[in-house]
Formats: structure tokens, sequence, C-alpha cells
């Protein structure tokens, strides 16, 4: 695999990561500065919040979502909602140049037709992280999830369809987009803990935004 640096130190450039798994570097490097004025607006209606797991175990990655159905959990399981539980208000609508990336990048992994209808926005400092896990509380594992990370780099771990399957790392920086789907849809996958840092536009953060068909 071969990538250029550009000046910000960026890599640009298209790895294969599995069968039906492409990421994009530093695909939405464009937007991402316009992004965040956009995040602000979504954040003003349904601010980010530390949400628990079924077990009790308090999330370390804040989350809030946006679009017709949004992920929760608490201790009654994981779930999508049309409403946000701490409002008791919709989602804030998905903004049309998010959904319109989701749908391109989808493309450009091979997979036509993408519309997804939920966004959840993942907002990891310093420390955070997110355990191994399955992403499977959608309805129909034939449409690929698509990743945008904005900010602090991360290193992202995935493995096989099995827990204890052997993982492989390959850090995440901003604007680098990740397709997954077909055979690769229903691998386990995770955060390692974000380590220091300041970025010039995000701050000392990293958000990371998945786009799904949910419903
Ligand atoms: C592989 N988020 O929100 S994005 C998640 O960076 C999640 O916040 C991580 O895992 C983050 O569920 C990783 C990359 C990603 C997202 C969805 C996937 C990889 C995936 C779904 C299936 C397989
Ligand atoms: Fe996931």
């Amino acid at each position: 695999m071969t990538f250029d640096l550009f000046a910000d130190d960026t890599p640009q450039g298209r790895e294969t990561l599995g069968p039906s798994a492409v990421l994009l570097r530093g695909h939405a490097l464009p937007q991402a500065e316009s992004w965040l004025a956009l995040l602000e607006q979504i954040e003003a209606r349904s601010p980010f919040r530390h949400m628990y797991t079924p077990g009790g175990y308090r999330m370390s990655a804040a989350m809030t979502c946006c679009g017709e159905l949004g992920w929760i959990t608490d201790r009654r399981g994981y779930r999508y909602s049309a409403t946000d539980p701490l409002t008791g208000q919709p989602w804030p609508p998905m903004p049309d140049a998010w959904r319109a990336l989701a749908g391109e990048a989808a493309q450009q992994a091979g997979f036509q037709g993408f519309e997804p209808d939920a966004c959840l926005i993942n907002r990891y400092v310093p420390g955070a992280k997110m355990s191994l896990h399955q992403d499977k509380d959608e309805r129909d594992h034939s449409w690929p999830v698509v990743s945008v990370s904005l900010g602090l780099p991360a290193v992202f771990q995935f493995g096989g369809l099995q827990r204890t399957d052997k993982t492989q790392r390959v850090p995440l920086f901003h604007g680098d987009v990740l397709v997954w789907g077909g055979a690769d849809r229903l691998r386990f996958h995770g955060i390692l803990p974000l380590a220091e840092g300041e970025h010039p536009r995000f701050g000392a953060q990293r958000i990371n935004l998945t786009f799904r068909k949910a419903g």
C-alpha cells in the first residue's frame, strides 16, 4: 500500500481492509471544516451524553445522533429510536451534505443506493475508547456502515466474526472515510484509548460519524 502525505500530514489514498471494507483516506477533508458548524447545530438540539450499556457500564465515548433514527443504549438494551430520550423530541435532521457524502462513499465501495436513515455521532476525548463489538442492531445487514473520522487521530482495531479472532490495527485520521459491508459488515471492531493531542479545528477530541440504514 502506498499513500502520499499532504502538507498537513494527512495521508491520501484508498486502502482495502477486507473483501467489502474500504478505507478512503482523507476523502472528507474538503468538507470537514464546514461540518463543525453543522455539528454545533445538532448538539444544540440533542446534546452529547454518556450512555450506559445494558450491563450498567458508562460508555467513555459521548454520543448523540441525527436522522430519522438514533442508536441508544440503556438498562433495557441496545436499539434504534425515533425519539431522543434526553429531550423527548425527534433527533435533529441529518444534514444533506452528510447524507450525500455517505451515499457517494458507499457507491465508491460498490454499494449502490445507500440512503442512511441514522447517523450516530461519537465524541472521544483523550482516554476514551470503544471496546470490541459488532454493529448488529440494524434491520438489514446487507447495507454497509459508512464512518467519517474528524479531529484527533485514533487507532482503529478490527477483527473477525468471532470476538476472539486475531485483530489488526489501523490509524484513522481527520477526514478518513471507512465503508464496511458485505462479508465484513459483522466484523468485531473498536477504538483504542485516544491519545492526548490538540487538533487545529476540532481541539482535544475526535468525532466519528457513522451512517447506517437502521430501519
Ligand atoms: C466495522 N464507531 O459507532 S468507526 C460505532 O470510530 C463504532 O467511533 C467507531 O464502531 C468509532 O459503532 C468505529 C468504524 C466502523 C464503524 C462501523 C462498523 C467500523 C465498522 C460496522 C461494521 C464493521
Ligand atoms: Fe461499531
